[in-house]
């Protein structure tokens, strides 16, 4: 009986304790060219129980915030939002053309293959909150760009 009653303590403990746990898969960032002053970063955010990116920072940038992209008048725009939903289990896409985490007034160029420290703060069902430090991957800003570069040499 005492043991029975001991695994049930653990089995309802575990999920508590990993509440807000948020699984981040291949974070980027878009490298910048000189005199750019903004960039996104992306990624793949998976939280088993349920959670809310409510905030990013970046030593790399002045200013970090979660933004979203919406068709007004037929136009791409984007906009801060002030968290975004991450339902149980279901992986969420941060990615060119939709939800990202734009870095705005970078304080110096951000090359391609540079490693960029990003920390994102995450709310859990419990409203308790954790911050996950990821190391983003610069990659160029597009492949046409890269091929204009070359035919410069
Ligand atoms: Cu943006």
């Amino acid at each position: 009986m005492k043991i029975s009653t001991l695994a049930v303590l653990l089995f309802t403990r575990a999920p508590a304790l990993a509440a807000a746990q948020v699984t981040v898969k291949d974070p980027w960032v878009r490298a910048t060219v000189p005199e750019q002053r903004a960039t996104g970063a992306f990624m793949q955010l998976t939280s088993p129980a349920g959670a809310r990116l409510v905030e990013a920072r970046s030593p790399a940038a002045k200013t970090v915030e979660i933004h979203e992209m919406t068709m007004v008048d037929n136009v791409m725009k984007m906009r801060a939002i002030p968290g975004l939903d991450l339902p149980a289990g279901k992986p969420v896409e941060l990615k060119p053309g939709g939800y990202h985490v734009m870095l705005i007034d970078v304080k110096r160029q951000i090359k391609d293959g540079d490693s960029v420290p990003i920390t994102l703060v995450f709310e859990g069902k419990d409203k308790k909150r954790e911050s996950v430090e990821v190391k983003a991957a610069a990659r160029p800003l597009k492949p046409q760009a890269e091929a204009a570069k070359k035919h410069q040499h």
